[in-house]
């Protein structure tokens, strides 16, 4: 078997951005959506229809997963029947509560993740070492990302949809160029700072093959070339957000390394990754109406250290 490059040395003339919101930046290329961005996402609003783009947490059909992950558990502690007995908690007046709880990898479901989820030769997104991050991210966690908040124009891309399929299949790539395609066939370019929403219909691809999906464990998704990463730069795209669990081909076809474009574009450019989301319901209505963009907004969960957090991206038409 050909022995696969270090990221070192694929990515040792790629772009980067480190240093360029200073050296204390976590948050990366969300720096390109400044009150403008947000003002001129929020023209894109015409209808006043509202789409969730969370999965359900719990859903009874399992959650697709990155391999040694596993999906949320949620707990119940509290039922009618807990305030039954002698030794019921008991409260004045006849007060009774559901209490549960999650059990849940802050990647398990649909997700933020946080610029320090991944790395390579011992750096983290601008050059912050990840020796020093001990029992959680000390620098590029999630919580920078969360208390800023994520607001600006998204642009559907819908690859299954513009290759005539219902979803992609197991490993199959595109690329930027493929974007571009895709948004002119869909009649709105992209722009610049756009919020990338890419769908693949990937759920469908995994529910139907359950267990045997991570026999050959390949998603679909973007494919890393060093013109990909340069045009993400160009277009100084903040955002990427996918229905499937890690938004590229899981192993480089050319060099066979797993996951290069996040270490490419999260580590080196600060593009922050969004995954698994569920686009069915916005991708109809887009395919319905012929508007692709749209006020995107989320809120990714305030968590100390994370290396990313779970959210309900809100769009709204
Ligand atoms: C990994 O980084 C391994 O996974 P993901 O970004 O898909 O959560």
């Amino acid at each position: 078997m050909a022995e696969v490059p270090s990221m070192d040395e694929i990515l040792k003339d790629a772009p980067s951005n480190w240093g360029k919101w200073g050296e204390d930046d976590e948050v990366g290329s969300l720096n390109y959506l400044g009150p403008a961005q947000v003002l001129a996402a929020v023209q894109q609003v015409s209808s006043g229809e509202v789409f969730t783009l969370q999965r359900l947490i719990g859903d009874p059909k399992g959650d697709p997963v990155w391999p040694g992950r596993s999906p949320a558990v949620r707990t119940q502690i509290l039922d009618e029947s807990s305030w039954d007995g002698p030794d019921a908690p008991a409260f004045p007046g006849g007060l009774h509560y559901a209490d549960d709880k999650i059990d849940a990898f802050l990647q398990g479901s649909t997700q933020y993740d946080a610029l320090g989820h991944v790395w390579y030769g011992g750096q983290l997104y601008n050059g912050y070492d990840a020796r020093t991050s001990t029992g959680g991210l000390d620098k590029a966690s999630v919580q920078p990302i969360a208390e800023r908040g994520v607001v600006g124009r998204g642009i559907l891309l819908d690859m299954a949809r513009f290759r005539g399929k219902d979803n992609l299949e197991k490993g199959e790539v595109y690329s930027h160029e493929d974007l571009v395609a895709c948004a002119e066939a869909q009649g709105t370019p992209i722009e610049k700072n756009d919020i990338l929403i890419i769908r693949t219909n990937f759920l469908k691809l995994f529910f139907e093959q359950g267990d045997a999906f991570y026999e050959g464990f390949a998603e679909p998704g973007l494919t890393y070339s060093p013109e990909l990463v340069q045009w993400f730069q160009d277009m100084e795209i903040p955002n990427l957000v996918t229905d499937t669990i890690a938004n590229e081909v899981t192993f480089d076809p050319a060099s066979g390394a797993a996951l290069p474009l996040h270490c490419a574009l999260m580590r080196n450019l600060g593009v922050v990754f969004t995954e698994i989301c569920d686009l069915e319901e916005l991708a109809a209505s887009c395919a319905a109406d012929g508007r692709y963009t749209f006020l995107y907004t989320a809120a990714p969960l305030k968590v100390a250290k994370g290396s990313g957090s779970p959210v309900n991206p809100v769009v709204i038409k």
